[in-house]
């Protein structure tokens, strides 16, 4: 098993993680958000056999998916390959992944009583495939590897939820009902969250992301009050590990500063935000991750890479500006449009704070073409 310090060294001048760090470095690195999945046939035939829990509880299978897209894409840094919700299904919260659904609880957590179902998570023994997974991935990889967690908030909305939401109406109930048992949850997940991340770059991951994916759905307020003191716990636990730390959201924009007060280095825009707007709301000194719209690498490629332009322009040639898209790549995407983006990004993206002068941000004032015309 390789060491972990010794495959962080490997990777610590990678474009990705000196970009995370804000130091100068050649070409703006890129990766895709659920850049592996269902895009890819490869990854289609896989899933054909075996289910989503099967490759995830399969090392060899959970390694080989994380390697698919840097394979096909050249990404910059790979994504380890599990879900938000696998350490609390280890932990028998009793969670299923049902396709063309997600996650789904048999017995949801909605009150104090249900809280004692929820046990600490020791890594080695209730998740040792994703830690294995690790493993053979920092041994095969010539970039680094982002593990990541759900934050606190987000794997909530599933477990008192039930399943996806679009409301977030139970879990709002319980967080403005029963703010003790919303706390005493929370604080839980947050223990968790820890332990899995830390056990992660334990094995070698380079960088980490915590994904809190619905905290969009909360007034700045609220965020402030039930969710980002957690959040925060979670961020500062692992300062001492010295990892880049992602904190991503979408619909996000009225977040992003508290986001990244959290305790990011880094900060996920979806794209909602024009990427200058977004860096406008965020400290000197944090970076900033984003944000092509996912649906756009559905049109043609010169629409594509207008957009891609407007985002490279928007994010001005800073050194600490990480490509990604603004959410998770959509299944319909042509895996090779994604390889477009990468090499475009590549090739046109600049880290010395001037943009190319191919490179143009799109006015957002535009008016449709027929009208031009
Ligand atoms: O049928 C299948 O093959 C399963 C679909 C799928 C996949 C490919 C799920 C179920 N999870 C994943 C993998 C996954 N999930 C990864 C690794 C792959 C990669 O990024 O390349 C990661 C990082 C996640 C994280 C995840 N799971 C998030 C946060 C990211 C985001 O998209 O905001 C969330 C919210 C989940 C929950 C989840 N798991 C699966 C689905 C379909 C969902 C979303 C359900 C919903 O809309 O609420």
């Amino acid at each position: 098993m390789a060491d972990p310090d010794v495959v962080r060294a490997r990777h610590a001048d990678s474009p990705f993680l000196r970009a995370c760090r804000g130091e100068a470095h050649e070409t703006v690195p890129v990766w895709f958000m659920r850049q592996a999945g269902r895009a890819l046939a490869e990854y289609r035939e896989i899933r054909a056999t075996h289910s989503f829990e099967e490759v995830v509880h399969t090392p060899e299978l959970a390694a080989e998916v994380t390697l698919q897209p840097i394979r096909r894409y050249g990404t910059d840094a790979a994504i380890l390959f599990s879900d938000i919700v696998t350490p609390v299904q280890a932990l028998g919260m009793g969670v299923t992944i049902q396709p063309g659904v997600g996650p789904v609880v048999e017995e949801p957590i909605r009150t104090v009583g249900d809280l004692d179902r929820l046990r600490p998570l020791e890594p080695e023994a209730d998740v040792p495939f994703v830690l294995d997974t690790v493993s053979i991935l920092v041994d095969e990889l010539d970039v680094p590897l982002i593990g990541f967690a759900g934050a606190p908030f987000t794997v909530a909305s599933y477990l008192v939820e039930g399943g996806p939401s679009r409301s977030y109406t139970r879990t709002k109930a319980l967080m403005f009902g029963d703010p003790l048992t919303w706390h005493r949850l929370m604080d839980k997940l947050a223990d968790i969250t820890i332990a899995s991340l830390r056990a992660q770059v334990g094995r070698g991951a380079s960088a980490v992301q915590l994904f809190d994916s619905w905290a969009g759905a909360l007034h700045p307020l609220d965020y402030a009050r039930h969710v980002e003191p957690h959040s925060a716990r979670v961020l500062d636990a692992l300062a001492d590990l010295d990892v880049p730390r992602i904190h991503f959201g979408v619909n996000t924009g009225e977040l992003l500063g508290r986001m990244a007060a959290a305790g990011a280095d880094v900060v996920g825009v979806d794209w909602r935000t024009p990427l200058d707007e977004g860096r406008a709301r965020i400290p000197v000194g944090v970076g900033i991750q984003g944000n092509l719209e996912p649906a756009v690498c559905l049109a043609e490629w010169d629409e594509v890479a207008a957009r891609v332009d407007d985002v490279l322009a928007r994010a001005g040639g800073a050194p600490d500006h990480v490509f990604n898209l603004g959410h998770g790549v959509l299944p319909p995407t042509d895996p090779a449009i994604l390889a477009r983006i990468v090499e475009r990004v590549h090739t046109l993206g600049r880290t010395d704070g001037t943009v190319d002068e191919q490179v143009r941000p799109l006015p957002i004032e535009r008016r449709a073409a027929t009208e031009d015309a």
